[in-house]
């Protein structure tokens, strides 16, 4: 099914988030571990800004997906979050979280599945370990992706798996490159999976 992306907004606080017309997926993870990529490999168009200077991503972006284009409501909607864990923001993205993106986690009805990104190539991070178990805390569903994977060979890759499952005491992690488009497939699937009903 092709599905037609469209930018809906940025939003700085919970008085910005658009209307909940449709479910949604969030992307989360450390600064520069590739949520903005992933969305634009997942979606093969140029739509969630990437940049080399990590925390580029302030807001949260929301892009609605369309199966027919003239569609007024989508049929799902991704949210692109900004960056936690990089020291030289981490101030200001502390003040930032509960302002609006906890929020957007713990209420958002819409919210159908959060994708944590964790990068195939860092050890498991403290920070990364307190946003999944707060987020398994709020129940909400989860996929874990390790991105970046084609820096590693595939021996390195699965060890690399195998100890994130392990510190992060989860059961499954998706491994996933925008260079070798590894992952992609199976990423829509698990989405089309948790959101059906909401795509015609
Ligand atoms: N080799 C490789 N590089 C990647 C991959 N995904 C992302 N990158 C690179 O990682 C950097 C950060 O990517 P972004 O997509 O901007 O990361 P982000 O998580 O959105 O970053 P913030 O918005 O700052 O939180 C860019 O230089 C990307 O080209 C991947 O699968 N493989
Ligand atoms: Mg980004």
């Amino acid at each position: 099914m092709r599905l037609h992306p469209e930018f809906i907004t940025s939003a700085a606080s919970v008085a910005q988030f658009p209307p909940e017309e449709a479910p949604e997926v969030a992307f989360l993870g450390r600064s520069n571990v590739g949520k903005s990529s992933l969305i634009n490999a997942a979606l093969g168009q140029k739509i969630a800004h990437v940049s080399s200077t990590p925390g580029r991503t302030r807001t949260i972006n929301f892009i609605a997906l369309r199966s027919k284009p003239e569609s007024v409501r989508p049929d799902l909607v991704l949210a692109d979050l900004p960056g936690y864990g990089y020291a030289k923001l981490s101030r200001e993205i502390s003040a930032e979280w509960p302002k609006f993106i906890e929020p957007y986690l713990a209420e958002r009805e819409a919210l159908r599945l959060c994708v944590c990104l964790i990068d195939a190539n860092v050890p498991a991070q403290q920070s990364d370990h307190q946003l999944i178990a707060w987020l398994q805390s709020q129940d909400r569903d989860l996929l874990l992706v390790a991105t970046k994977s084609d820096r590693l060979s595939s021996n390195q890759l699965n060890k690399a798996l195998a100890s994130l499952r392990r510190e992060h005491n989860v059961g499954r992690i998706l491994p996933c490159s925008v260079k070798t488009k590894l992952g992609i497939a199976e990423l829509w699937r698990e989405i089309f999976r948790v959101t059906t009903g909401g795509l015609a």
